[in-house]
């Protein structure tokens, strides 16, 4: 088994919903056991600015997957909730999954680069994983403790299990 830990990201069509519809999808994935999900956090949108906050969050999953496997089910989750693939960089979706980290290793192919190259700078991502993996070390980079002390929060806000289930509330 490989730990491999996730990023997930949503901004549009009740994303709370979609991130918990994600962490189900992702606790179902074959040859994989989901060991852990982080709190769910509000943050504000990296790149452009006109576009809905986002909610984020982490999740380390154990599997015996190959990476480029374990991306064609993420992407294929996805698709399955609704994600509609755009030009413009940095812009809304409705689900977003990112593989942070594969076990150890370091992989740069055409479809795959991991570390995910902005791990140690987002805040949704480092606060989140230091919150599953206190004492991780990152290929390449270092201790993700130290790391985190150069990432500011930007607003970053754990969201609350009382404050998810209002947000999560269908509209009346
Ligand atoms: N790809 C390469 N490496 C990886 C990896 N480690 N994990 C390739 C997943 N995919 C990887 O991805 C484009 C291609 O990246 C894939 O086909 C895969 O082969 P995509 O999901 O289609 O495109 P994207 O996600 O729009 O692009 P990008 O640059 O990955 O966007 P980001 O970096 O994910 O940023 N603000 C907040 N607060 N929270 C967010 O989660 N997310 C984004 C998207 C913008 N602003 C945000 C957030
Ligand atoms: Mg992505």
């Amino acid at each position: 088994m490989i730990r491999v830990y996730l990023g997930l990201g949503a901004n549009l069509d009740a994303p709370l919903q979609q991130l918990q519809q994600a962490v189900k999808a992702l606790s179902q994935l074959p040859q994989s056991q989901l060991a852990a999900v982080s709190h769910f956090y509000g943050s504000k949108p990296m790149g452009p600015q006109d576009q809905p906050d986002y909610v984020n969050a982490v999740a380390a999953l154990d599997t015996t997957l190959a990476a480029e496997t374990l991306l064609d089910a993420l992407q294929h989750i996805e698709l399955e909730q609704g994600r509609q693939r755009k030009d413009d960089r940095w812009g809304p979706r409705t689900l977003d999954l990112d593989i942070l980290l594969y076990g150890e290793e370091v992989l740069a192919t055409a479809r795959l680069t991991v570390p995910h190259y902005g791990l140690h700078q987002r805040e949704f991502v480092v606060y989140p994983l230091l919150e599953l993996a206190p004492l991780l070390q990152i290929p390449g980079l270092g201790a993700l403790a130290e790391i985190a002390l150069q990432v500011p929060r930007n607003g970053l806000t754990m969201l609350t299990s009382d404050l998810a289930s209002g947000l999560a509330a269908p509209q009346r």
